[in-house]
């Protein structure tokens, strides 16, 4: 499969200023050459790597002048694939770079799949896995933090990690395959190394515990905003977006479905969830809204509560903050602008839960309120030193979990006096479970699932 030059178009199809044709393979050069007229200077064979120029594409069967481009040639091993890459730099209309696409195929290119530029690139070892995973996370970031985070990933930092505590595991393997080999000669396992193991394991859980926040910063916070009827929670997700997204209006019961959209809050991306008002209801739509509520409240990271100052605490209300109490929860006081200074209630049914009276109306609080979530954000989950590594993927979690594990029954094992082959097992499958997310142990179909995430053309 390597063997094929592959071609795709690399920016998003319609309009635009440019439009790339990208071509990966030992023909790349030969195929575009067929269909470029330089207009000074050599063909294209005979093109400086990395260099642009100018010329027209033409059909080479009918003379036919299709575009004229800015053409660039980067010979492998330095370029994205590690192979020859040629990239044409199209008029971005989506006629043109698809009349080019058709020209570079009819001339032996075959189109690439979802990924398959960076697949190559992984294969010929310019990247590791999770590497070129983290190319998806940067092109998917939301957020200025979670780009940054992406970025130490695409250059290597999560990967070193992997690498360092899989280094030190062989090592720890070599020790006991030599004194299973020649146990005269060698003697057992020296002590030290079951200290080195243990050093390991911390490794591996501490980089377990930068899942959670690393998972903030790939997917967002998920903030539900929740509470009676026509308190006001469609009017607060207006406000923060500083726009009309949701439907308000003075009937309880105007919201049926859950509406999300997405805001940045201090350089993290925040998924806000405006549901549907809690109460009984014997109306059927109504009903499902509500239930739907209910599973925003479960899987969300913080929970708005919404209640209306000018009614005051109700029974109702209540009954949802019981609803919500293992959640973290911020108390919203909502129509400030109706209640006057009268918000004393709000502190005591707050109890410990931090919370801000606001008008969604005026704009009144909204400040306070921003702040409030950013402390949360910041300072409840964000911890960590922006140079050490954190996980955000599920399949890096699930793997390293796996490692503890066995990491952990090794150790137990060594510390019980246990035979060394139980022992090298363990061992064994920890350094694997590591080279599954650097990609040293990955398998066919877990490469085929990782790069059927990408769009053709990456
Ligand atoms: N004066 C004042 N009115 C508000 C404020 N916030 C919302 N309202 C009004 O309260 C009514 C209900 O607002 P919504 O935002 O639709 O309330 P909701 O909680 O989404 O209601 P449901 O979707 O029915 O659960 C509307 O008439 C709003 O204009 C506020 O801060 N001050
Ligand atoms: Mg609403």
């Amino acid at each position: 499969m390597l063997e094929d030059t592959i071609a795709a178009l690399a920016t998003p199809p319609g309009e635009g200023g440019i439009g790339i044709i990208r071509l990966s393979g030992s023909q790349a050069v030969a195929i575009a050459g067929k269909i470029f007229n330089p207009r000074q200077g050599p063909g294209l064979a005979a093109s400086r790597s990395h260099f642009l120029r100018l010329g027209l594409i033409q059909d080479p069967d009918t003379g036919e002048t299709i575009d004229e481009v800015l053409i660039s040639v980067m010979y492998g091993p330095h370029s994205y694939t590690a192979e020859d890459v040629v990239e044409i730099n199209c008029h971005g209309g989506a006629l043109a770079t698809a009349r080019v696409l058709q020209l570079v195929l009819r001339q032996g290119a075959r189109l690439a799949e979802p990924g398959e530029f960076t697949r190559r690139a992984f294969l010929n070892g310019r990247l590791d896995l999770a590497q070129a995973e983290a190319v998806l996370e940067v092109i998917r970031a939301r957020s200025s933090q979670g780009l940054q985070a992406a970025m130490a990933h695409l250059q290597g930092q999560l990967s070193g990690k992997i690498k360092e505590l899989s280094t030190g595991l062989t090592g720890i393997l070599a020790a006991f395959e030599a004194s299973m080999d020649f146990p005269e000669e060698v003697g057992p396992v020296d002590q030290e190394k079951l200290q080195e193991l243990r050093q390991i394991l911390a490794g591996v859980e501490k980089l377990l515990a930068s899942w959670e926040e690393g998972r903030l910063l790939s997917e967002g916070l998920r903030i539900a905003i929740v509470g009676r009827p026509n308190v006001g929670k469609s009017s607060l997700l207006n406000a923060l977006l500083n726009q009309e997204r949701a439907i308000v209006s003075n009937i309880p019961g105007t919201t049926r479905d859950t509406i999300e959209e997405t805001l940045q809050l201090g350089g993290f991306t925040c998924r806000l969830i405006d549901t549907a008002g809690l109460r009984e209801t014997a109306d059927t739509l109504e009903s499902i809204g509500v239930a739907r509520s209910k599973q925003a409240i479960e899987a969300a990271d913080l929970v708005l509560m919404v209640i209306d100052l000018q009614d005051g605490i109700q029974a109702e209300d209540r009954r949802i903050l019981a609803t919500v109490k293992n959640k973290q929860v911020i108390i919203t006081g909502n129509k400030r602008d109706l209640a006057g200074d009268n918000c004393e209630g709000l502190a005591a049914f707050a109890g410990d839960n931090p919370y801000v009276a606001i008008s969604a109306l005026t704009g009144v609080g909204l400040n306070e309120l921003a702040q409030r979530i950013r402390e949360l954000v910041l300072g409840g989950r964000v911890s960590r030193q922006a140079d050490e590594p954190l996980i955000m993927k599920v399949r890096h979690r699930d793997a390293l979990e796996r490692c503890r594990e066995h990491l952990q029954s090794a150790s137990a094992a060594w510390e019980k006096g246990l035979p060394e082959d139980l022992i090298a097992v363990d061992l064994w499958a920890a350094v694997n479970y590591l080279g599954e997310i650097t990609g040293s142990t990955a398998r066919e179909d877990l490469l085929d699932r990782i790069f059927s995430d990408f769009c053709i053309g990456k």
